[in-house]
């Protein structure tokens, strides 16, 4: 099968390209095109080109499978300079998304139309790399030095009524996108061409803007290098001839390919894609989900609800009087309010969204559902209780599942009528926004229904990571290591402060105190409390001294550090200075990059044991835990990928 066909529609040539799954520009690609271009210059009777593609999408960049290895010729800049002074003019009619390389094809396109929901970007920088086919440099002449600069550092893309505004593209076509490229294509014929863009001007940007960029640019990068190289390319694309700053992209470009950061990078890449769709469920088929309830409508319920709302899914919401479902109802309307406030939803799709939930505290409203996910309080009585009810009210093959963090799934699910049907979906908070999601089945969990906690995590568009039995699961078991560690640091004497600078250096948002304030002190602390009376020996730690001397973080005006009324700024503090005093030593000389390694090796230490031991199916699957549930920089691939051994 070609991947590039060419057909004729009187003078107009249509090439199609059809390389799935997404039109990657693999080598047989560029080829296809580059010939393409010749044969429709030799035709005396073609006087334009539409370029247009199969499947879900135009292109969607250079293959990543090639990266690892040396690019081969045609090499995109060349086949993009091709296109562009080829004697015919190229209109790139874009569906789905035109992104990386596929972008850059169509900016060397003489036109670009696109449908309505399509989109545009140079995403290059989340691969740890910049655009290397003219990407930088042909932008800025479209859509100005600033739109540029925010696309190239951001990674993020822009969907086509905004790319035609920006001048990114000419015509947003309603209907079938081949019909209105030839209909464009027809017109534009007609009347004299636009220069290509390689040949338009870039308008110098107000004095300052450069400083104010690489300051913002080196503000939000917090360590990934690519974004102020992308900026770099632009600024050379402004202040230099058209060759010499796709000299310097395409130098950049190589240069970056074979950094840490690229190839980290490229391993979450891959490592998301292939989590939704674990190859052992590949033939499995999980029950169809039409209708979800979630009982419990608390920070984590309103959440859960919020997700399968935004998803499409109707929600029935179960409490336990009517109080609580008021409550919960207004926590679900909470977060879609939340979205008008911040422009990201309209009143009327917010009032829809809120319309899709049903509160009730009847459980005879459940046995038509498909599934039930558990969200009440993080006790075994109460979880037992709900789930007793559950297995009489619903449909035998609806899927029951708890939410539970630290519970054991298997002591949830006791006596519960055919076990098969029960699994744990770890959600975390805010469930409608933290991508991860730890599937946890139980020795009885059926492949079918495990099947469809997967099908829940794509239709969700999480990123699920199915854990073996163990206390935290996977996440909460590293940063039960990780806190330990760092407490650890403490009782050398590495100051409290230093330690968190040391991890917010190293790309996380927030060091391990800071972050415990935040969250509270006193959550762990009653974990462990529970563990003590349960009989398990569990060595006091510094944060119960604080949480007994009532430091539970900022919700009590101090934990780990003092903070003033209303404010979230840390201030070092005296009491715990004195609370801890005879459980430190004296002050240690480690440095910040010491303590980052020393901990991110605990972390990955503890990861080893979870692979060991079964729990996790392989180091990729920890390092997208850690990354989005955890925040750990993803342009660092993950405490598995940082630490590995290189081969
Ligand atoms: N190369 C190779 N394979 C790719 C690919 C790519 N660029 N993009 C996706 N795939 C595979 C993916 O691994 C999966 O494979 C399948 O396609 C479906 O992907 C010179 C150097 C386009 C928005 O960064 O953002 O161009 O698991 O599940 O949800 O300047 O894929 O089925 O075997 O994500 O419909 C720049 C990355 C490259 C785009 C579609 N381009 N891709 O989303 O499908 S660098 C990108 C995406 C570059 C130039 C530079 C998304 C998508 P499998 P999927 P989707």
């Amino acid at each position: 099968m070609s991947v590039v066909t060419i057909a004729r529609q009187g003078e107009i040539a249509t090439v199609t390209v059809d390389n799935p799954p997404v039109n990657a520009l693999g080598l047989a690609l560029r080829q296809g095109l580059w010939d393409a271009v010749a044969t429709l210059d030799a035709d005396p009777a073609v006087r334009a080109v539409v370029l247009i593609c199969a499947g879900r999408t135009f292109i969607a960049g250079a293959d990543v499978t090639e990266f690892g290895k040396p690019p081969v010729a045609p090499h995109l800049p060349d086949l993009v300079a091709r296109i562009e002074s080829a004697e015919k003019p190229w209109i790139a009619a874009i569906h789905g998304s035109a992104l990386g390389g596929g972008f850059e094809v169509a900016l060397g396109c003489r036109f670009r139309v696109a449908l309505p929901e399509a989109s545009v970007g140079l995403p290059e920088v989340t691969l740890g790399i910049i655009p290397g086919a003219g990407g930088t440099v042909r932008t800025p002449r479209l859509c100005g030095v600033a739109t540029a600069v925010d696309m190239a550092t951001t990674g993020k893309p822009m969907r086509a009524p905004k790319a035609l505004a920006a001048g990114l593209i000419d015509a947003v076509i309603e209907g079938d996108l081949l019909t209105g490229a030839v209909e464009f294509a027809r017109a534009a014929i007609a009347q004299p061409l636009p220069l290509p863009v390689s040949q338009r001007g870039i308008e110098a940007p107000e004095a300052g803007f450069w400083a104010e960029a690489e300051a913002s640019v080196a503000k939000s990068a917090k360590g990934a290098a690519a974004p102020a190289r992308a900026l770099a390319a632009i600024r050379k694309a402004a202040e230099a001839p058209f060759d010499e700053a796709m000299g310097f992209e395409r130098t950049t470009f190589l240069e970056l390919r074979g950094t840490e950061q690229a190839a980290a990078l490229r391993a979450v890449f891959f490592a998301e894609r292939a989590a939704p769709r674990p190859a052992a469920l590949r033939d499995v088929a999980p029950l169809p989900l039409k209708t979800v309830a979630v009982i419990g409508g608390g920070t984590m319920g309103a959440g859960i609800i919020a997700a399968l709302r935004d998803a499409g899914l109707p929600v029935i919401l179960i409490e336990r009087d009517d109080e609580a479902v008021a409550r919960g109802l207004a926590n679900v309307a909470k977060v879609f309010d939340g979205g008008v406030k911040r422009g990201k939803l309209s009143e009327a799709q917010a009032r829809a969204l809120k319309d899709g939930v049903t509160g009730t505290t009847d459980y005879a409203a459940l046995p038509d559902v498909d599934m039930v996910i558990e969200a009440v309080f993080e006790e075994i009585g109460v979880k037992r209780a709900v789930f007793a009810q559950l297995g009489v009210v619903c449909r035998a093959d609806a899927v029951l599942a708890t939410n539970t963090s630290y519970l054991d799934p298997r002591a949830i699910a006791e006596g519960l009528p055919n076990p098969s049907r029960f699994i744990g979906l770890h959600f975390f908070s805010p469930a409608n926004v933290m991508k991860l999601l730890e599937i946890v089945p139980t020795p009885q969990t059926s492949a079918r229904t495990l099947a469809t906690g997967f099908a829940l995590g794509r239709l969700l568009k999480k990123i699920p990571v199915r854990s073996g039995i163990c206390e935290g699961f996977i996440g909460n078991r590293i940063l039960k290591r990780y806190r330990a560690a760092a407490e650890g640091l403490v009782r050398k004497g590495v100051p409290i402060a230093r330690i968190d600078a040391a991890m917010r250096g190293h790309g996380l948002a927030m060091g391990p105190f800071e972050a415990q304030d935040l969250g509270g002190l006193d959550i762990a602390y009653l974990q462990r409390e529970g563990a003590r009376a349960a009989g398990q020996d569990v060595p006091e730690t510094l944060g119960d001294i604080l949480v007994r001397a009532g430091r539970k973080g900022q919700k009590t005006g101090g934990g780990w550090y003092d903070y003033a009324a209303g404010e979230r700024k840390p201030l070092i503090s005296d009491q715990v200075a004195q609370l801890l005093a005879a459980e430190i030593a004296p002050p240690s000389a480690m440095t910040e990059p010491e303590i980052a390694q020393a901990l991110v090796a605990e972390m990955a230490a503890e990861g080893q044991a979870i692979l060991d031991e079964g729990i996790a199916a392989s180091p990729a699957d920890i390092d997208l835990v850690k990354i989005h549930g955890y925040g750990f920089p993803r342009w660092r691939g993950g405490p598995m990928f940082a630490t590995r051994v290189r081969e």
